[in-house]
């Protein structure tokens, strides 16, 4: 652990089961975990799905808020220990396929890693609007530390690019 806490974004997707259930019991798992303070929560959003085999069910996205003092590999590891505790399986995943439940660190304060196993910010949240949507509503002015832009600066410019 870190001696400070940071601001961080988490992004929360789900497409299988009951997905409100399953954002639900995710926060619920983030609440409870050592280290971690959730903060704020999005609405959940119904999202078509982006990339991933043809057919898959819609999405239900949301963002949190979260104070943390854990490092960002402890981090990482802890939403890693909710998704399994959630049912899912990596192993039995197409890429981008449907999921029970994906964790996704978004942002992390100012900082910036690019690791094999953890790129942070989030490599594709700029271009995301599933990612964006809910984003936006609880940190509008969060800013991504490579682009320089303000998370609301970032959804403007996808809308601008339909
Ligand atoms: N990893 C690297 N950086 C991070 C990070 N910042 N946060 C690594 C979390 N994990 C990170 O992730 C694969 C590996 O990414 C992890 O082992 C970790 O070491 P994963 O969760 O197993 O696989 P994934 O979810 O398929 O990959 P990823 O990168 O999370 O996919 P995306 O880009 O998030 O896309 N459409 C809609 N409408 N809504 C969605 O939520 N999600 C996806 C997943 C596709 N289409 C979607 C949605
Ligand atoms: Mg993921």
């Amino acid at each position: 652990m870190v001696a400070m806490a940071t601001v961080a974004y988490i992004g929360l997707g789900s497409n299988l089961w009951d997905r409100e259930a399953m954002l639900t019991e995710a926060l619920d798992r983030l609440r409870a975990a050592r280290g971690v303070a959730v903060r704020r929560v999005s609405e959940f959003v119904e999202t078509s799905p982006v990339g991933g085999p043809p057919g898959q069910p819609d999405y239900l996205n949301a963002a949190a808020q979260i104070e943390t003092r854990l490092r960002p590999e402890e981090l990482l590891a802890t939403l890693q220990s909710v998704e399994i505790a959630l049912g899912r399986d990596r192993s039995l995943e197409p890429r981008w396929g449907p999921r029970t439940c994906d964790l996704d660190i978004l942002l992390m304060g100012n900082l910036v890693v690019r690791t094999p196993r953890l790129t942070i910010p989030h490599e594709r949240m700029h271009r995301r609007r599933f990612v964006l949507e809910p984003l936006a509503e609880i940190a509008p002015h969060a800013r991504h530390p490579v682009l320089g832009k303000t998370v609301a600066q970032l959804l403007a410019e996808l809308d601008a690019d339909r």
